[in-house]
């Protein structure tokens, strides 16, 4: 019945909305208590400095052993420490957004949740917000309240810097989803997908079937395709805008965190890359094209022979192939788009598999749905619910409701 859930300011299920905005706009940072607050009687509140290699290093045990898994328990997300470094640290993140809590005795983290500045535009409005995740507490501390006291302390925190909104995602349905999306996965190395339970021979098929129906060309096919560069960075910024403005829930960038977010960590070795980010250039040197993808491999849990597996996610893309048109969202135009995307993703995946990845992952958000069937990726089990804090808007569209396959 959603006890803590139901005292917060989030939009209730089935609430008839007739304006979107703030759902309570009437704080100021001065009002907000200066004191964290309280914990349970065996622990503390603990500051994480994520650039302490032995403080980042317990965030990273606590997440690899305690965090989110499949519903059967065979695999969980094998957060790196690269990874950490480049989801927690964009422009403007802070020391105190960054809270664990330790057993007071042994300093032993027990539980931990981040926040990190973005600027999300709803339908067109600026909405200053953090972005919420990690949210994480030790097997054998659970069911004791202690997520919304975690959820309190970083809210308090935020609020303190004059900031009231915040978007986070979880598996879970919690009061009220603003959009909802499906996993979907395209196989890249079905024989170890298979080993490692994770995909399974469909009746009536043969494994020799299924590996020759996923099976990849060797090399790229887009003409003028080249991993994204520092000098790239203003005109795919660009790119990157104007495709965005397709949407009605939209992550704004500024040249900076565009390059952290699309650059960062460049200089670590090959094989703890994060993230992977390409452009088109055409024969007159101009980016016509960008899409991007992460790495976030997999623990798979009590296997004799595999015990990773490597995992690409979809991320940000945009294409200029709908430009041309008089009205972008005309049939004409989609048309053209899941052209340049289908072939665009189909390479993105290729390149997926050049670094050693066994399965990529798209939702089926934004642009999605145009291209997923068509470049072989299945429906998974999971779901994502997309959450606004403190902020009332329309359902979003472009998750799951719009596309009947998935
Ligand atoms: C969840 N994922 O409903 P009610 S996603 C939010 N997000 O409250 P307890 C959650 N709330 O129903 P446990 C949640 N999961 O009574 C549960 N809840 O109102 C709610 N799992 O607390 C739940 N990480 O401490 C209930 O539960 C209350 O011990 C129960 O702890 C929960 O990062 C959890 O899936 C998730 O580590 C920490 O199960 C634990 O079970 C765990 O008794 C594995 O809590 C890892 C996992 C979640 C990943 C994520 C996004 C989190 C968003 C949090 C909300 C942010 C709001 C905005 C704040 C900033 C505002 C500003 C400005
Ligand atoms: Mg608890």
């Amino acid at each position: 019945d959603y006890k803590f859930w139901k005292t917060q300011p989030v939009q209730k299920f089935d609430e008839t909305i007739d304006n979107e905005g703030p759902i309570d706009s009437s704080k100021k940072p001065e009002d907000v208590r200066d004191e964290p607050y309280p914990m349970l009687a065996e622990f503390e509140w603990s500051t994480i400095d994520i650039n302490d290699v032995q403080e980042m290093e317990d965030v990273f045990v606590l997440l690899n052993e305690n965090y989110v898994e499949d519903k059967d328990a065979t695999f969980r997300f094998n957060y790196t420490k690269e990874f950490f470094q480049w989801a927690l640290k964009p422009p403007g993140w802070r020391h105190d957004w960054n809270v664990g809590v330790r057993v007071k005795t042994t300093g032993k983290l027990v539980a931990f949740i981040s926040a990190i500045p973005i600027h999300l535009t709803v339908r067109g409005k600026d909405v200053p917000s953090v972005e919420i995740n990690f949210l994480c507490v030790h097997k054998q501390l659970r069911s004791k309240r202690m997520a919304p006291v975690l959820i309190k302390e970083i809210t308090r925190r935020v609020n303190k810097q004059n900031i009231w909104q915040a978007l986070y995602t979880a598996g879970v349905v919690l009061p009220s989803p603003v959009s909802t999306c499906r996993y979907a996965h395209r196989p890249i190395n079905w024989n170890k997908l298979q080993e490692v339970g994770f995909s399974d021979v469909p009746m009536g098929k043969t494994a020799a079937e299924m590996v020759a129906l996923y099976t990849l060309p060797k090399e790229t096919k887009t003409q003028g395709l080249r991993p994204m560069g520092l000098k790239d960075v203003d005109e795919t910024l660009a790119l990157f805008e104007k495709y965005e403005s397709r949407f009605e829930l939209v992550q704004a960038f500024n040249k900076e965190e565009f390059t952290h977010w699309f650059l960062g960590g460049d200089n670590i070795p090959a094989d703890k890359k994060v993230i992977f980010s390409y452009v088109v250039e055409n024969e007159e040197g101009k980016i016509t094209d960008f899409f991007s993808f992460y790495s976030l491999p997999f623990s798979v849990l009590e296997n004799a022979v595999h015990s990773e597996l490597g995992i690409g996610y979809l991320f940000y893309y945009a294409s200029d192939a709908d430009l041309k048109f008089e009205d972008r969202f005309s049939e004409d135009a989609t048309k053209t788009l899941k052209t340049r995307l289908t072939s665009l993703i189909n390479d993105a995946v290729i390149l997926a598999k050049h670094a050693n990845m066994d399965v990529f992952n798209a939702l089926t958000s934004q642009d999605n749905t145009l291209f997923l069937d068509d470049l072989k990726f299945g429906p998974g089990d999971g779901f994502l619910n997309f959450y606004l804090f403190n902020y009332k808007a329309f359902p979003i569209s472009g998750g799951i409701n719009e596309d009947k396959s998935y």
